[in-house]
């Protein structure tokens, strides 16, 4: 079952790696630090986390509850995430009975909702992860939404074999 999942993983990233590297979230950290981003109202992030892979090299996967209480709906455009060179939004899909991920331009999280970012479905890749990110250890995500607006918050950095 594991393998198969990174079987189907390895070649969606073969297929979108290139087109993904261009956009995404990767801006600057020290730019990040400078001034905390200006959440949306009403736009709560919980339980954040990011798994590291069992296999070095291969990407981490960041895993969340966001919640908007918001006037408005709104999606999720993009990701930073603090320790990855590149960050994507991606969702696991069934496809002929083989778990698979789709790269998704936007999560939409609507006015009242609590989207959850979990194991099977929605979740943020994190590639090329820098080898100090150690379990144990915390990362700061950024997530940035249609309107410009961005959240950030601390995940905890799980091992691969981590309850999740
Ligand atoms: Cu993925």
């Amino acid at each position: 079952m594991k393998s198969a999942l990174f079987a189907a993983s390895a070649l969606v990233l073969a297929g979108i790696g290139l087109a993904s590297c261009g956009k995404g979230g990767s801006e600057p950290s020290a730019a990040a630090s400078e001034a905390a981003p200006e959440a949306p109202s009403g736009i709560s992030v919980a339980d954040g986390r990011l798994v590291l892979p069992a296999v070095k090299g291969n990407p981490g996967a960041v895993y969340f509850d966001v919640t908007n209480n918001g006037a408005k709906d709104t999606a999720i455009a993009g990701a930073f995430v603090d320790g990855a060179k590149s960050a994507m939004l991606h969702t696991s899909v069934e496809m002929n009975g083989m778990s698979a991920m789709k790269d998704m331009d936007q999560i939409a999280v609507a006015k009242g909702a609590t989207v959850r970012f979990a194991p099977g479905g929605n979740h943020v890749m994190a590639m090329d992860l820098d080898p100090a990110l150690q379990a144990g250890g915390t990362t700061e995500v950024t997530l940035t939404f249609s309107d410009g607006d961005k959240v950030s918050f601390e995940a905890k950095v799980l091992a691969a074999g981590d309850a999740r």
